[in-house]
């Protein structure tokens, strides 16, 4: 049995919940919060979630964990058959993560979390965020799923990232870096499904929690 651990706050956690939602993996979550805690780094070596306890290892990183499932659970499959075109689904994802996500992620202080980000940095930030979101359309489909006509992978990253990239760059700039994609449709579509549904109640309902948490502190 996986034990999914992290909070469903997290765009990364939820990116690993939902595809082994979509797969029909069996699997149970634990509550991890990163709290750089000496038990978390023991389990993951950034204190970062999520990651997998799998019977006495672990196991991090959120795009190895869907690799691990892919290969220990075949049934429903996130990614194609044919390699090269898996390899394009893994290629959209590694682009949005490293290109958009994490150049985003140096705004959420401010955007989500009431700090500030200097100007210098939002200046920086902005210029790389609208050059790579141009380029993510050489990539992305919306056809009508992220990489083409079929749920992948990608779309378990489509799903959680890019409304967090929009909601930071409007918080930060005043404007959508994503403007010029179907994020809205898309999202509408994804939100049909059961397990879309079930990852946004739990990110609520957590939310809820973080905020608590810090307000008692
Ligand atoms: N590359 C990692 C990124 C995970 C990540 O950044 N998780 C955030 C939560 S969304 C985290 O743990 N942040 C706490 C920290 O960086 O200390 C992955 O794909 O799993």
């Amino acid at each position: 049995m996986l034990t999914l651990c992290g909070f469903a706050a997290s765009n990364y956690y939820n990116k690993v919940k939902l595809a082994l939602l979509e797969k029909g993996t069996p699997f149970t979550e634990k509550l991890v919060w990163t709290d750089r805690s000496a038990e978390l780094l023991a389990h993951s070596p950034l204190g970062k979630v999520p990651y997998f306890e799998i019977g006495d290892t672990t196991l991090c990183e959120s795009q190895v964990m869907l690799d691990y499932l892919e290969a220990v659970y075949p049934q429903h499959p996130l990614v194609p058959a044919d390699p090269l075109a898996a390899a394009k689904v893994r290629e959209l994802m590694q682009f949005v993560e490293i290109h958009l996500e994490l150049v985003a992620r140096e705004l959420y202080k401010e955007a989500f979390f009431g700090g500030k980000v200097s100007d210098e940095t939002k200046e920086r930030v902005h210029k790389q965020l609208k050059y790579n979101a141009a380029a993510l359309g050489k990539l992305a489909k919306f056809s009508p799923y992220f990489a083409g006509d079929t749920f992948t992978m990608a779309d378990c990253v489509g799903v959680v990232h890019l409304p967090i990239i929009s909601m930071a760059s409007k918080a930060i700039y005043g404007e959508d870096v994503l403007a010029d994609y179907p994020v809205r449709e898309y999202l509408k579509l994804l939100g049909e499904r059961p397990t879309v549904q079930k990852i946004n109640e739990d990110r609520k309902a957590n939310t809820m929690e973080m905020m608590r948490l810090r307000a008692a502190k």
